[in-house]
């Protein structure tokens, strides 16, 4: 029977990553390549500085303000659930939306503090509910790569003690998540190869699955 007219929702597509593994440039680039072949793609990026949340983030995150550190953390996790309702929307209306860092990032960083009040489980909690990606990218990549592309920034989180301490909260949360498509991607090549790697695991999605917000259940 010829297809209706039935329109199929987007994908969601998270990148998640080190410092400097090229988030960023590989969501530019998938977004750039998919609305080259005519398909209707989004860029979102966590966290979004731009709302009141964001900018109270941005001031923490420069060092121009202090938060405890459950305080930021339900921040950033609200940063997210205030945009949730805009993403849903796009998928359904058939956009992909590519989002640049996520709820994972969320956790890790926080738990990745080493204050004994904030652990993993209790970092991951105001997570569980949002929208379940389709697929997540890990880029990894080794620190002795990352460094060779300039050495770490002003922002709060940006020293290597920090740094180490999140790759191993990522693998420890990946191994937790058994129901969260993750694939592991080699981000020490080139933009390039990397950008193939993704295109491959985005290539691979079908298209008739419903909306998961079961995203920790
Ligand atoms: N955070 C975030 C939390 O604590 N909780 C949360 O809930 C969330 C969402 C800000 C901080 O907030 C924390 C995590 C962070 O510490 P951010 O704004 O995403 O988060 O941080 P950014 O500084 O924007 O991101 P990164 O520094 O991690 O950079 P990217 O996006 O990974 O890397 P990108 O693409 O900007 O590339 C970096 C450099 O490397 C080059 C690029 O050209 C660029 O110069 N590059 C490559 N060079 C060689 N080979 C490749 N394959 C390359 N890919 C990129
Ligand atoms: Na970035």
């Amino acid at each position: 029977t010829a297809r209706s007219t039935a329109i199929f929702r987007g994908h969601l597509v998270v990148i998640e990553g080190l410092d400097r593994s090229g988030k960023s440039s590989q969501c530019q680039l998938l977004l750039e390549t998919i609305q080259a072949s005519r398909q209707r793609a989004r860029y979102v990026k966590f966290p979004d500085r731009t709302t009141p949340t964001g900018q109270m983030i941005n001031s923490y995150l420069t060092g121009q303000a202090q938060q405890d550190d459950h305080s930021i953390h339900l921040l950033f996790s609200a940063n997210r659930w205030e945009a949730i309702k805009g993403i849903e929307e796009d998928l359904m209306n058939g956009f992909t939306v590519i989002v640049d860092r996520y709820s994972f990032s969320g956790a890790v960083y926080s738990a990745a503090k080493e204050n004994p009040d904030l652990s993993l489980d209790w970092a991951w909690y105001p997570e569980i509910g949002l929208l379940k990606p389709d697929i997540l990218f890990f880029l990894d990549i080794s620190s002795a790569d990352a460094a060779k592309r300039g050495g770490y920034g002003a922002e709060r989180y940006e020293t290597e003690r920090m740094q180490a301490r999140v790759r191993t909260l990522f693998t420890e949360l990946f191994q937790r998540l058994d129901n969260v498509h993750v694939r592991v991607i080699d981000a020490g090549r080139s933009i390039q190869e990397v950008h193939q790697a993704i295109l491959e695991g985005v290539d691979e999605l079908p298209w008739d699955q419903p909306l998961d917000m079961t995203l920790g259940k």
